[in-house]
């Protein structure tokens, strides 16, 4: 390939947009065609209860993004060879948890119908019910697979708080096109839980892998067993990442540590699994830039999205 001098730009020069794909406006999306991926920041964290930040997150991952080709080794597939374009951020208003989530829930919700997968960059994890939400125009059955340290199936917490980031996957498993049956989380540890919590979600048919039962079964094998959850009966699912499944060696910024937690290593070779064909929509939480060190946290959390949306059309190319 030849490159020119003249089309030459720094990394740390211009825009960073993630891998400095072309910004597109979410209100000029209705005329273009073939677009593969839509990167869609969310810089919300009204609702985090422990260590907050992560409203900063969309803008350091997009930094720290302009730093990477693109290019997945593991997958040997370069994202540069799709349409992808970077629609900003999400109009959030600050301190209103509600009028923020119904912006999250549009928006997806106008990517979904113009057939645009999403990648979505939060904010603290309570944007993912939102957008799991507008996938209600499918009207279909859909799974989610939820990859997070933490189980995320509180009522309530704090007390009479429905939608904060510790409700997310009891709100999601809520949702009447989705089956708790179809969905599985992977990398719970539970230091900042207890026990009832995971028999709440045993007794809502959710399936979990701990971090120990990945240790012990093998990551291939409950990434593909976590796949086969997710797509029963089903024609996609939605793929969350909390980046504290990662220890906090790896992801220092993040919204509450859980030492023992996968490397980045384990988590992209997952990644390699659950960057499924059926990934209807992804994304990638809680990172706190404040808390980050050297950056550390930000590039992990990119390289998530290139693992999982590399393999993902990987297994799209290949299958038509
Ligand atoms: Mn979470």
């Amino acid at each position: 390939m030849v490159r020119l001098l003249e089309d030459f730009e720094a990394p740390y020069a211009g825009i960073p947009t993630f891998l400095k794909f072309p910004h597109v406006n979410i209100k000029d999306i209705e005329s273009l065609r073939n677009v593969d991926i839509a990167i869609l920041g969310v810089p919300l964290d009204e609702t985090t209860t422990h260590r907050s930040g992560a409203k900063m997150g969309p803008r350091a991952i997009r930094e720290a993004s302009t730093s990477f080709s693109g290019y997945s080794l593991r997958s040997k597939f370069d994202l540069n060879d799709l349409t992808i374009i970077d629609v900003g951020d999400v109009p959030v208003i600050p301190g209103n948890v509600e009028k923020s989530h119904k912006a999250i829930y549009e928006t997806v919700k106008q990517l979904i119908k113009k057939n645009i997968t999403p990648a979505i960059i939060g904010g603290d994890h309570s944007i993912t019910y939102p957008a799991i939400k507008a996938h209600e125009i499918l009207k279909e059955k859909i799974g989610v697979i939820w990859v997070d340290s933490h189980l995320d199936f509180d009522d309530e917490y704090p007390p009479g708080q429905l939608y904060s980031h510790s409700c997310s996957l009891r709100r999601t498993s809520e949702l009447p096109f989705i089956d708790p049956t179809n969905i599985v989380v992977i990398g719970y540890s539970g230091y900042a839980s207890h026990p009832e919590h995971e028999e709440e979600v045993d007794e809502a048919g959710i399936s979990m892998f701990s971090i120990y039962d990945i240790r012990e079964e093998g990551l291939e094998k409950v990434a593909k067993k976590s796949v086969e959850i997710a797509t029963k009966n089903t024609t996609s699912f939605y793929l969350s990442v909390d980046i504290d499944v990662l220890d906090p060696a790896f992801a220092p910024g993040s919204g509450l540590h859980e030492p023992g937690g996968l490397t980045p290593w384990e988590l992209f070779k997952m990644l390699a699994i659950l960057g499924h064909q059926r990934v209807a929509a992804m994304d990638l939480v809680e990172v706190s830039p404040p808390y980050d060190s050297a950056g550390i946290t930000a590039s992990n959390a990119t390289a998530i999205i290139i693992e999982t949306l590399a393999a993902r059309m990987k297994y799209v190319i290949n299958t038509k």
